[in-house]
């Protein structure tokens, strides 16, 4: 049985990642940061009881700034594959925490690495290291002739993140040539699921355009429209993280669509999930997406809800019955909706001190080498996390 250890177990894809590693028989070790309230609600559902026989699954506390505690973790758990996903991932909250980023992303990296050739692992121990697209900072002129970004382009980072992502980037690479050892870069372009942090844009609208839709909030707040990136679907990017390791040779790849679209796109694509519609008025930090029309049936399909419609004003009856009082009360919910009402506004908050524009990677050397073929497309995306985000709103009352 083939041993992992996860960094950041508790994040976007450590949970996509485990459930892999797990359904292909691996024994898996996740870290995870002690915090004042849970933090494992994506891997919950991979949870065993550590008394029973056959355990395959395990946590334990760490931390990627304290360098005593990974190597203790890798001592014990004499992994065959670690993937390093640990980060403060989030790019503008980079620019409030540089130095803890670059002490997490950058320096947190090398404590790996460090660990394992300390240990005397190198032979043993393959590594991949969380790269990301971010390293190219979206410069135009470092895109290859076909206009994408590869794995042999300039990079450029734009924010403490993207800069402290570089040293692990060369510092994975350096170990690499330096001590022989399989550790990997996989350059990583979005990803996103149900499972994104809610702060993430993709993950921030499709939330929004769900508790519109079901009447629970008025209006999405978000910053540049126009950032242009390929989205692809987390489930399919950890698949290219196992494969990565598996290869004869260690090497660095990009995995992408080669596709991509506009944050405002990405607003159409989710209201238009639920029958919205959304019309632009105004310029720069006074344009405002309005909700210009909404097909029923689509909102019917989407929400299980029939919307009765009256002029420019749709309601929603909704019946909550609260089983937990005494009193089994019933409470009738008259939701409205009016055409018309600004859905989506722009707030300056949201502009980051440097911006990258656009970011598009050209995924052939993933697909030729490691015959890695992503299973979901932008709308296949959308639709996944639209539906995520329904059922967690309906919950809400
Ligand atoms: P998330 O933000 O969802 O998860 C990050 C994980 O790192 C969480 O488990 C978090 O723990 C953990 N973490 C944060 N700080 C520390 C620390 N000091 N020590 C140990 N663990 C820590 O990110 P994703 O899952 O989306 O991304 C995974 C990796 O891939 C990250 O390195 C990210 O930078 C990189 N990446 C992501 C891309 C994307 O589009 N998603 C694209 C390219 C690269 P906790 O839950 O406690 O906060
Ligand atoms: P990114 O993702 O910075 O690309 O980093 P994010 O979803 O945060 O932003 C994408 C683009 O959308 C624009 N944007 C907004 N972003 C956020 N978060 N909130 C908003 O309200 C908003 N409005 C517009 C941003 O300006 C940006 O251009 C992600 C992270 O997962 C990194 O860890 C990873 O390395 C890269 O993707 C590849």
């Amino acid at each position: 049985m083939k041993k992992a250890l996860i960094t950041g177990v508790t994040g976007q894809d450590g949970s996509y990642l485990a459930e892999l590693l797990l359904e292909k028989g691996y024994e898996v070790h996740g870290i995870k940061r002690r915090a004042s309230s849970f933090n494992t609600q994506r891997i919950d559902h991979l949870y065993q009881d550590q008394h029973e026989n056959h355990v395959s699954f395990f946590l334990h506390y760490g931390d990627l700034t304290d360098s005593t505690n990974i190597i203790r973790i890798i001592q014990e758990v004499q992994p065959d594959e670690i993937y390093n996903l640990g980060a403060m991932s989030h790019v503008k909250v980079s620019f409030d925490s540089p130095e803890y980023v670059a002490n997490v992303d950058g320096i947190g990296t090398l404590r790996v690495l460090e660990a394992v050739r300390i240990l005397g692992l190198e032979k043993k121990t393959r590594i991949y290291q969380a790269s990301t697209s971010e390293l190219y900072g979206g410069m135009p002129e470092n895109k290859n002739e076909k206009g994408f970004y590869d794995e042999n382009s300039p990079f450029y980072p734009r924010s403490p993140y993207g800069a402290a992502k570089i040293y692990g980037f060369w510092i994975t690479k350096n170990y690499r040539e330096a001590y022989n050892m399989f550790a990997c870069n996989g350059i990583l372009f979005n990803h996103e699921s149900p499972r994104r942090g809610e702060t993430f844009v993709t993950r921030k609208i499709t939330m929004a355009a769900a508790a519109i839709a079901l009447g629970r909030q008025d209006c999405l707040y978000l910053g540049n429209l126009d950032a242009i990136r390929d989205w692809g679907h987390a489930k399919d990017y950890v698949k290219a993280m196992w494969l990565i390791l598996q290869q004869e040779k260690p090497e660095d790849y990009v995995i992408a669509t080669g596709k991509t679209s506009r944050v405002r796109d990405f607003v159409e694509m989710a209201f238009g999930h639920v029958g919205f519609k959304i019309r632009w008025e105004g310029e720069g930090v006074n344009e405002v997406g309005i909700l210009d029309s909404i097909d029923e049936e689509k909102y019917l399909a989407a929400t299980g809800r029939k919307l009765n419609v009256k002029g420019s004003t749709l309601s929603v009856q909704e019946v909550d019955i609260n089983t937990e009082s005494d009193s089994h009360s019933v409470t009738l919910n008259q939701l409205t909706i009016n055409l018309n009402d600004v859905v989506v506004r722009v707030d300056p908050e949201y502009f980051r001190p440097t911006e990258v524009d656009l970011l598009i990677g050209d995924p052939t050397k993933s697909k030729t080498q490691l015959g890695w073929e992503p299973e979901y497309d932008l709308e296949g995306l959308v639709e996944d996390m639209m539906k995520g985000d329904l059922t967690v709103m309906s919950k809400i009352i």
